[in-house]
């Protein structure tokens, strides 16, 4: 068929060709990412667009405020979301709102390794940690976990090292400052410039330390020490941001960003969270992090619709 696909798998070497130019940054077309995340013992496709459920198991989590704290509720809460169509369902042990405490690589394990043992023993998505620890990354990926979500991008000492031994994807998060104080006082010059080097930077280190490139993907970490301008300014920007074709993860579901614009409090920001997680995915967003995966998953399914039929691939 001579008819180019709009959303087929691509070569990685093809990465950031079609960049929207100026004018056209809200493009519909599927900019030329990297169209799969190596895991640690399948391949997860991203020819389209994935939603990733949180699962958080934290007594302290902003928007479900410890509702799953208990081992039981979060692997029933993380088995629906992998029924209602989760890709990964990310674990997370450690809360990093403004101003939580901080938490033991021992309390996090704790927390984290009999939700992710249980979880992969249920479900076919695959299972994600949320953590920045490498005490916790090997933990949680000898549970099961095929993927280390890490919101300080492997920065830590060892937790580069403990990634690339694992084996597993990485998610590489920018963030400035530290959860305590990154809301102070957000300073950038050219935000979406700077967190994009930023993004590059990491995954050279990870190329550095022996991570595939397969196995990368990015995220602009929205809320994480940014103004509401700047989160806007990095979600309309998202297909700069894997200009060297990496694949983008989003997160803004239930977030202040949200609640800044519409008014409303965590538990009612769903409309808000889901067409951010439909404009993510027009802008080449692969994959979406949300509380509400049922939800996420028909507003992302409804932008890969039109996404396929701007680009004449109905
Ligand atoms: C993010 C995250 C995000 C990635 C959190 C929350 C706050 N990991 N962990 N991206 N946010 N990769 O659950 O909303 O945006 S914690």
């Amino acid at each position: 068929m001579a008819r180019r696909r709009a959303v087929g798998p691509r070569r990685s070497t093809d990465a950031g060709r079609e960049r929207p130019g100026p004018g056209r940054a809200f493009s519909l077309a599927a900019p030329r990412f990297q169209m799969k995340l190596a895991l640690r013992d399948r391949t997860l496709d991203l020819a389209e667009p994935v939603v990733m459920g949180v699962l958080n198991v934290t007594p302290d989590s902003f928007s479900d405020g410890g509702l799953y704290a208990g081992v039981d509720a979060a692997v029933a809460r993380g088995e629906r979301m992998a029924e209602e169509g989760a890709a990964i369902v990310d674990v997370g042990g450690e809360s990093t709102r403004p101003g939580a405490a901080p938490v033991t690589a021992e309390e996090e394990i704790r927390r984290v390794v009999p939700v992710i043992e249980r979880l992969v023993a249920r479900i076919r998505a695959a299972v994600s940690v949320d953590t920045s620890k490498p005490e916790v990354m090997r933990a949680a990926v000898a549970a099961g976990a095929s993927m280390v979500n890490d919101v300080r991008a492997l920065r830590l000492p060892g937790a580069l090292e403990a990634a690339a031994g694992c084996g597993v994807a990485v998610c590489l998060m920018h963030m400035q400052g530290e959860p305590a104080t990154m809301q102070v006082r957000p300073d950038y010059a050219r935000v979406v410039a700077e967190v994009r080097e930023f993004l590059a930077s990491r995954a050279r280190a990870c190329a550095a330390a022996g991570i595939a490139r397969e196995r990368i993907c990015v995220d602009p970490g929205i809320g994480f020490g940014k103004t509401p301008a700047h989160n806007l300014a990095l979600l309309a920007n998202l297909a700069a941001l894997g200009a060297d074709g990496l694949p983008v993860l989003v997160g803004v579901s239930r977030k202040s960003l949200v609640g800044i614009i519409t008014g409303r409090a965590p538990e009612d920001r769903l409309a808000g969270s889901v067409a951010f997680a439909a404009l993510a995915v027009a802008q080449g967003a692969s994959i979406v992090r949300a509380h509400d995966v049922a939800a996420t998953l028909d507003a992302v399914r409804v932008a890969i619709a039109l996404r396929r039929a701007g680009t004449g691939d109905s």
